[in-house]
């Protein structure tokens, strides 16, 4: 997966400092999918206003993560993370039924937020290794993702255990933002 990013991420955003902010709710999956992606260091920091933020940077980009949900009071300190965002990885744990209706909610109010509107967006349909995850078509039925105006968006069936997905995942990404989206 080391290579394969290398070879799709390399050369796209130039010298500009570029952000991509990987997002869900907690125990969808998105630390695996950081250290799967194998390229380099993931540093974990707890800033002192309270919520978990691990960093991968590769070059001028960095990888950025965090739980969606849970205490409102720290919200306001995530927009710190927005500005330069050209794109957002929504990882959702497709097993989780139960959850699906706050990590649609969690995904639509990150959308609204002004500096990220720019943003292509990037789902993974995660834990499809599981019994009864939700497929592609079933995700985007609940995620309301036909309510997404005026961006780019993709969806990809994936499991972070197993590796698969991500790749392709990442490929739509890195095209979309070639040929101009995110900007
Ligand atoms: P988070 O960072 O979004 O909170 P994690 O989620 O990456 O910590 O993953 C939460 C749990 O889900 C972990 O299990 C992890 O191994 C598991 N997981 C992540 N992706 C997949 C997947 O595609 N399939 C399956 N079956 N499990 C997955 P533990 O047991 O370590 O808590
Ligand atoms: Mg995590």
């Amino acid at each position: 997966m080391g290579i394969v990013f290398t070879r799709l991420f390399s050369s796209l955003f130039g010298n500009k400092e570029a952000r991509i902010l990987v997002l869900g709710l907690d125990n969808a999956g998105k630390t695996t999918i950081l250290y799967r992606l194998q390229m380099g260091e993931v540093v974990s920091t707890i800033p002192t206003i309270g919520f978990n933020v691990e960093t991968l940077q590769y070059k001028n980009i960095k990888f950025q993560v965090w739980d969606l949900g849970g205490q409102t009071s720290i919200r306001p300190y995530w927009r710190c993370y927005f500005p330069n965002t050209q794109a957002i990885i929504y990882v959702v744990d497709s097993s989780d039924t139960d959850r699906l209706v706050i990590a649609k909610e969690e995904f639509h109010a990150i959308l609204e937020e002004d500096e990220l509107k720019g943003a292509v967006v990037l789902i993974y349909a995660n834990k499809q290794d599981l019994p009864g995850a939700l497929d592609d078509a079933a995700v985007t039925e609940s995620l309301e993702l036909h309510k997404i105006k005026n961006r780019q968006w993709a969806i990809f069936k994936t499991s972070a255990i197993k590796g698969e997905g991500l790749f392709e995942g990442l490929d739509w990404l890195s095209n979309t933002l070639k040929t101009g989206g995110g900007s």
